[in-house]
């Protein structure tokens, strides 16, 4: 573009015109005057353009700083009180201020690769021969390397730091978790298989795969799928599963059927459920028809596919940097694993270690938002000073870091009951606390990235809804946290049933170890208000169940979700007062404590004494909701 037109389309154009037109004016009057000033347009402009203050040379002296991504393990107070108090090994400190380094000064422009260069499927080469080749960036395959070298799966199984190597894991999850490009998605499945082969006994056909998920070496390392999702079946896996297993003569089977939402495809096997067909080829219905199976994902001579179709990548609204497909399986040679039959509860080991994983990336994502947002608002000046400088800029701030405490604590407490279990500690309370604390901490943390994230954004003001400032994407990534691997209601469900099937036992197990946690509290006569709160709401959620034991399955259904949520709740608070009782406990700690229990910790009783459950809500509901004009 020539300079004439440029000052021209800046003189003519938006919010330059008003200021650009004093200066032109004024050049042009006082050298209308002046003997023989025959000037042309394009010196009239040359000469505004030194009074403009912006032209395609000069776009105004001002630029803001971007927020800046420090050392995410330095940077987090909680963390690192945590793990002082309950792990405080040199090797995994140092080990994890040093992959925080790595994050902030290597790994987190890996991620936005990832995002920027998202998979593609190549179905066809050149010739029209089916290839199916999903295409994922360098960067996307650097993650893969890092996970080996990382130990991201291998440290839970190691076992070094015996029942506290899952929150060592997890710690370092949660800290690649943001800048992993979505990476930590095939990691939570392959972590997932691997517990399960574990929990099944490692044995041929699967010792060979269980040593590579769990492998540090990059070049033997697998990551595997976990295929469950069919068209009928997203959430109810049970009546929805069509998949057929037809069994060969060598014992193994051949798998027909199509998968509708798998993710990371570009895994090296798989864990996928279907029906196994008897000689007439009929298969048994429902929940007990279904089996677990073991498949490679490899390729023929011809460099096809053995046994799949990539019938295409889904478009998402995040997740955009890793792979999710449709697949026709069509005759995938598999191993069954689980007794014909045991599929689900097979698989449930699985569905256990990627929803804590899910919980991990839900803390990780509030406290990255947390962590920019808190740089940006010593950065950032308005109305004449820093962010940092106005109170209810602080106070916004202050509440999203309350809710991300009392989120990583929760997160936290799972990680240390599955260290339990898997060390052989765990008594029957922990057992019971981890089967029930497991779907609360995933629906009540999926729900809270999306709110504290999108609060988040905001902290940037316009910025935050700008795509290559990186944000954005965050909010993106963090509402698929409350879907996939279980919606809201299917875990609140799934809440009642596992209290169902223990005859109420982890409700019990859930109130002896909330009250123990609030024992400390004497110490510090400063929480007296939140203990309060939290004696308060246990007793008042004890009174509950009681009541809702006496009344028909739909009184709970309908309340399920704001149980879940009351549970959530209460036991949070719990854990930050126990948190803040510790001797190595901060003014901060006992702040977010009190701060948290000032909420109402207990809904479900809130609800019910408005008479939200009753029998006349279901209709008034339904009524509500196909609402439409009765008189013309
Ligand atoms: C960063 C993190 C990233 C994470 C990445 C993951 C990406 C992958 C994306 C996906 O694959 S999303 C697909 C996820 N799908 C789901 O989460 C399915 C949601 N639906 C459910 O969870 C249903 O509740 C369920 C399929 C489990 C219901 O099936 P059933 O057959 O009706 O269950 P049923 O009859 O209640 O239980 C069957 C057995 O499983 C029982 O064992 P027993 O027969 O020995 O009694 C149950 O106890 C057991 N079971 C069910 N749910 C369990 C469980 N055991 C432990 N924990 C659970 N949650």
């Amino acid at each position: 573009m020539s300079v004439y037109r440029a000052l021209n389309r800046c003189v003519a154009g938006g919010c330059c015109r008003v200021r650009a037109a004093r200066p032109l004016v004024h050049i042009r009057s006082a050298s209308a005057g002046m003997p023989g000033a025959k000037r042309s347009d394009e010196e009239h402009l040359w000469e505004a353009a030194s009074y403009l203050p912006f032209s395609r040379t000069r776009i105004g002296s001002f630029f803001q700083e971007s927020p800046t991504l420090k050392n995410p393990f330095l940077e987090d107070a909680l963390l690192r009180a945590y793990l002082r108090r309950h792990l405080p090994e040199e090797a995994v400190l140092e080990d994890l201020c040093r992959f925080g380094e790595r994050v902030a000064k290597e790994v987190d422009s890996w991620g936005r690769d990832c995002e920027l260069n998202p998979p593609r499927l190549v179905n066809f080469d050149p010739w029209g021969r089916r290839v199916d080749h999903i295409v994922t960036s360098p960067a996307w395959k650097r993650m893969k390397t890092l996970s080996a070298e990382e130990g991201m799966v291998a440290i839970g199984y190691e076992r070094s730091f015996g029942e506290w190597s899952r929150v060592y894991q997890m710690s370092k999850l949660y800290i690649f978790s943001p800048s992993a490009g979505l990476y930590t998605c095939p990691l939570a499945m392959t972590d997932g298989a691997a517990k399960v082969i574990q929990s099944m006994g490692v044995s041929l056909p699967v010792d060979e795969a269980y040593s590579r998920l769990t492998t540090r070496q990059p070049e033997r390392f697998w990551t595997s799928g976990q295929w469950m999702t069919e068209r009928q079946g997203g959430s109810d896996v049970a009546t929805g599963t069509e998949t057929v297993a037809v069994p060969q003569t060598d014992g193994s089977y051949r798998l027909h059927g199509f998968k509708w939402f798998t993710s990371a495809t570009d895994a090296d096997m798989t864990l996928t459920l279907a029906r196994v067909q008897d000689q007439t080829g009929a298969t048994t219905p429902g929940s007990r028809g279904l089996s677990l199976f073991y498949a490679e994902v490899s390729r023929d001579e011809d460099g096809r596919l053995r046994g799949i179709e990539v019938q295409r990548l889904k478009d998402k609204l995040g997740t955009r940097q890793m792979p999710t497909a449709e697949l026709l399986l069509d005759g995938l040679p598999a191993h069954r694993l689980s007794e014909e039959g045991r599929g689900v509860a097979s698989i449930a080991n699985m569905l256990t270690i990627t929803r804590i994983h899910n919980s991990v990336a839900a803390i990780a994502a509030m406290r990255r938002v947390v962590q920019l947002a808190r740089d940006y608002a010593t950065r950032r000046t308005v109305f004449g000073k820093v962010l940092k400088d106005h109170p209810l800029h602080m106070q916004t701030l202050a509440r999203m870091e309350v809710e991300t405490r009392g989120a990583f604590l929760l997160v936290m407490d799972v990680c240390r009951l599955l260290g339990r279990e898997e060390s052989g500690l765990a008594t029957q309370r922990d057992t019971h606390l981890l089967r029930l604390l497991t779907p609360v901490v995933k629906l009540y943390t999926g729900k809270q990235a999306v709110a504290v994230v999108s609060e988040g954004l905001e902290s940037f003001g316009g910025q935050g809804y700008i795509e290559d400032t990186g944000l954005p994407a965050l909010l993106r990534d963090a509402q698929v946290l409350s879907i996939w691997e279980g919606t809201t209601n299917v875990l609140s469900l799934d809440v009642l049933r596992c209290v169902a099937r223990s005859s109420g036992m982890v409700l019990h197990a859930y109130f002896a170890h909330a009250k123990s946690l609030l024992s400390g509290a004497s110490t510090v006569p400063s929480l007296a208000p939140a203990v309060k709160a939290v004696d308060g709401a246990l007793s008042e959620l004890q009174e509950f169940v009681q009541v809702a034991a006496t009344r028909a399955p739909s009184y709970l259904e309908l309340a399920a979700r704001d149980l879940a949520y009351s549970l959530a709740r209460i036991y949070a608070g719990a854990l930050l007062i126990d948190h803040a009782c510790w001797k190595g406990a901060s003014q901060s700690d006992i702040y977010a404590a009190l701060r948290w229990c000032e909420q109402d910790l207990c809904p479900v009783v809130t609800k019910q004494a408005k008479g939200c459950y009753d029998s006349s809500t279901p209709p008034l509901d339904t009524a509500l909701v196909y609402d439409h004009p009765t008189h013309p």
